[in-house]
């Protein structure tokens, strides 16, 4: 693989396990992931960063891979404790996790930026991946339902993705500003790449922050940003994302998540859009969009999935577009 620059958005579990694999396959240095943190929240006083940790966990080997969360080889001392004193226990932290947590705020405290305190986890960790949360201040997800505005792990956790949505938005996104290095790296990457995240929880967080999107619609040198759906066959992966399509009154289809970025042809972010050959009678309508299209098998179940599809993503995205 020829020394490109890869930038990549991510959020969830769907997002760790293609970076994952983008990590697996490219050069040292050559991959930088910036990560949504608009899922974050106080617990316990502690500021808790979910997808930040998904990603480094993953890149790092240490992520439970049932949940996709949290830690593999994790104990639950701390949570058995908490019931007993009626502590709040809807939001499962383990024991090794809660170390993170309480080390990142300490840190925090200590006038460290989230940047920095995620660089230092992942030299910790092992993870050479450059990642960086979108930005250093605090953006929250706010999950706008019928029972009122849900702070996002409200809606996703204690609710259980139950009550229906009829918008986003992330509160303290419009003041917020990109962290150090997120321009410059999407600036000189050739590639970008939007992870099979949920577009509205995940990606628009990270499209919110001024100067990202601006950033990815005008790239100094020839430079494509593609992204992969996270819905096949009109179902998410995992997670709310389809369910939230049709609250919103939108179909969950592939062509509808390569309509919600929009092409660059028609003053949209996308080159092309990978998506999986289950929804290959989408290839035209997704074509007429004016996107270059690559359909396969885009599930990961292992991590040689994960390769495979990397591999898949990045000849595509390299080749000449047709
Ligand atoms: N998701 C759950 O559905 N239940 C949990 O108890 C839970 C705990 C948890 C602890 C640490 C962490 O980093 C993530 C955790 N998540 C849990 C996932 C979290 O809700 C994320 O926001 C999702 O991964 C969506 O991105």
């Amino acid at each position: 693989m020829v020394e490109i620059k890869v930038v990549a958005l991510a959020g969830g579990v769907g997002g760790a396990k293609m970076v994952d694999g983008l990590a697996r396959i490219l050069p040292d240095h050559s991959l930088t992931v910036i990560v949504n943190t608009g899922d974050d929240f106080d617990h316990f006083g502690l500021r808790i960063c979910p997808d930040l940790d998904t990603i480094c966990y993953t890149l790092a080997g240490i992520a439970n891979p049932e949940t996709g969360w949290g830690r593999k080889e994790e104990t639950w001392k701390v949570l058995e404790a908490l019931v007993e004193l009626g502590g709040p226990t809807w939001f499962r932290i383990g024991d090794r996790d809660l170390a993170t947590h309480l080390e990142r705020t300490r840190r925090l405290a200590e006038g460290i930026t989230l940047s920095e305190i995620t660089q230092q986890f992942c030299d910790r960790w092992g993870v050479s991946t450059c990642v960086i949360p979108m930005t250093n201040a605090q953006v929250s997800t706010i999950v706008k339902s019928v029972e009122g505005d849900l702070a996002f792990q409200d809606y996703f956790v204690k609710r259980k993705c139950e009550p229906r949505v009829s918008g986003f938005y992330f509160k303290g996104g419009e003041t917020a500003e990109p962290s150090p290095g997120i321009l410059q790296a999407i600036r000189e990457a050739k590639i970008v790449i939007i992870c099979p995240s949920n577009p509205w929880v995940s990606i628009d967080p990270i499209l919110a922050i001024p100067g990202i999107k601006t950033t990815l619609m005008t790239p100094l040198g020839l430079q494509r940003v593609f992204a992969i759906s996270p819905i096949i066959a009109g179902a998410a992966v995992k997670g709310p994302a389809a369910k939230m399509y049709f609250e919103m009154g939108i179909e969950p289809s592939a062509v509808n998540v390569a309509q919600h970025y929009g092409s660059k042809r028609n003053q949209g972010l996308l080159d092309g859009f990978v998506f999986d050959s289950l929804d290959q009678d989408q290839t035209d309508e997704i074509a007429n969009l004016g996107l270059a299209t690559f359909k396969t098998n885009t599930l990961m179940k292992s991590v040689d999935d994960r390769i495979r599809f990397a591999r898949e993503v990045m000849d595509f995205a390299t080749a000449p577009l047709d």
